[in-house]
């Protein structure tokens, strides 16, 4: 097993509910280390340019409305697999599918709503966490 980093964000759903520190919990239990964190609210250029990939997709203009309606709390998450096991945590991206006990089966509201973000691969990951934090900021 290798020792990962992954970003996460806890959306506006979440944050608006005041559920940070119930999913922080969640992450902790599982054996990940949150080794940086800073609560933000997004730019719609900020949220445009972290879901560029998506920009085609149907539901991006709702997505950017969403992530800038409230703050979000931005994370390092540092731990064995931790790219993989936090997708594990977090549950199906449609909280109907995810696993009993998962981030997004307790808290997500909808597909769209669904609380967490976790990066889906080490290219993600590298890139995600580089656009959102200063290597000082991360305290492993
Ligand atoms: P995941 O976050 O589980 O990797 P993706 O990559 O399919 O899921 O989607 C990225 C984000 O886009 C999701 N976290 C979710 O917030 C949003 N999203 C996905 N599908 C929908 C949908 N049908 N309607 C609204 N938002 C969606």
């Amino acid at each position: 097993m290798a020792l990962e980093r992954t970003f996460s964000i806890i959306k506006p759903d979440a944050t608006r509910r005041n559920l940070t520190g119930q999913v922080n919990a969640v992450i902790e239990a599982a054996g990940l280390r949150i080794v940086a964190q800073k609560r933000v609210r997004w730019t719609r250029a900020q949220a445009e340019k972290f879901y560029e990939e998506h920009k085609a997709r149907p539901f991006y203009g709702e997505l950017v409305d969403f992530m800038t309606s409230a703050p979000v709390v931005l994370q390092v998450l540092e731990g064995d697999d931790a790219i993989a096991k936090y997708r594990e945590v977090m549950g199906a991206t449609d909280p109907k599918e995810a696993a009993a006990g998962t981030v997004r089966k307790l808290f997500a509201v909808s597909k769209g709503e669904n609380s967490t973000h976790g990066s889906d691969s080490a290219a993600a990951a590298e890139r995600e966490i580089a656009m959102n934090f200063a290597l000082h900021e991360i305290v492993g």
